[in-house]
């Protein structure tokens, strides 16, 4: 089974000057369950390099290894799965290339769409934006809790909710239902990237099994 948690997306702009390798190591140290790949610029090359590091290093400390949009990409480096948007490979074609032992994801802004991504055999998807964030200008409008949590109690595969969430809305994220958190800036753009992630995962552990006692 896997530990959705805290799914931690690099974004190379708001790194503040540090690697991505650099920036998941300590996000994997604070407690992140999940790392994807997320570079929409540059080179293959240099990509290809980036994420065979990024792969090792999910290797080596048992996090699941995602990449972003590039089938390519996460078949060469042998990644545990791939990401798709709604512009992106159609779930289906991702799932022929991948083959039926990786994960794949779906991008998901209305319940429609998540109907859609569980009938093409996602893995999971990625819901959101919840709330407004400035990290990905092109975003749908927010979908907010409650229509996380529709999409939560219509699909029976993990919904990761994504977009603008902290250390102050994830309590509610989850518990709306999410199975995990997905984060750019609240991790990858924090001044302690450990302790950044170390917060949120506690937050997600917290409010989940006060959820179950409940
Ligand atoms: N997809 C929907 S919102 C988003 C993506 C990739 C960006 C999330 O970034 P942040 O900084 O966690 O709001
Ligand atoms: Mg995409």
């Amino acid at each position: 089974m896997v530990n959705w948690s805290l799914y931690v997306i690099t974004d190379a702009g708001l790194s503040r000057g540090r690697s991505h390798l650099e920036v998941i190591r300590a996000a994997i140290a604070g407690g992140a369950t999940v790392v994807q790949y997320r570079e929409k610029e540059g080179m293959t090359r240099r990509m290809i390099e980036e994420a065979r590091a990024l792969r090792e290093l999910a290797c080596q400390t048992g996090v699941l290894f995602i990449v972003n949009d590039r089938v390519d990409i996460a078949l060469a480096v042998d990644a545990d799965g791939i990401h798709v948007g709604q512009d992106d490979m159609p779930a289906p074609l991702a799932r022929k290339l991948m083959g039926p032992e990786k994960i794949v994801g779906v991008s998901v802004d209305n319940l429609e769409q998540a109907l859609q991504a569980e009938r093409d055999g996602a893995d999971y998807v990625g819901a959101g934006p919840i709330f407004a964030t400035p990290t990905k200008p092109d975003a749908a409008p927010p979908i907010g809790l409650e229509g996380l949590a529709e999409i939560c109690r219509r699909v029976s595969i993990p919904v990761i909710a994504i977009g603008g969430i902290n250390e102050e809305n994830a309590a509610r994220v989850i518990a709306a239902g999410a199975a995990g958190i997905a984060v750019v800036s609240a991790v990858v753009a924090a001044p302690d990237v450990e302790a950044a992630a170390r917060r949120l995962r506690e937050i997600v552990e917290r409010t989940r099994m006060n959820a179950e006692s409940r």
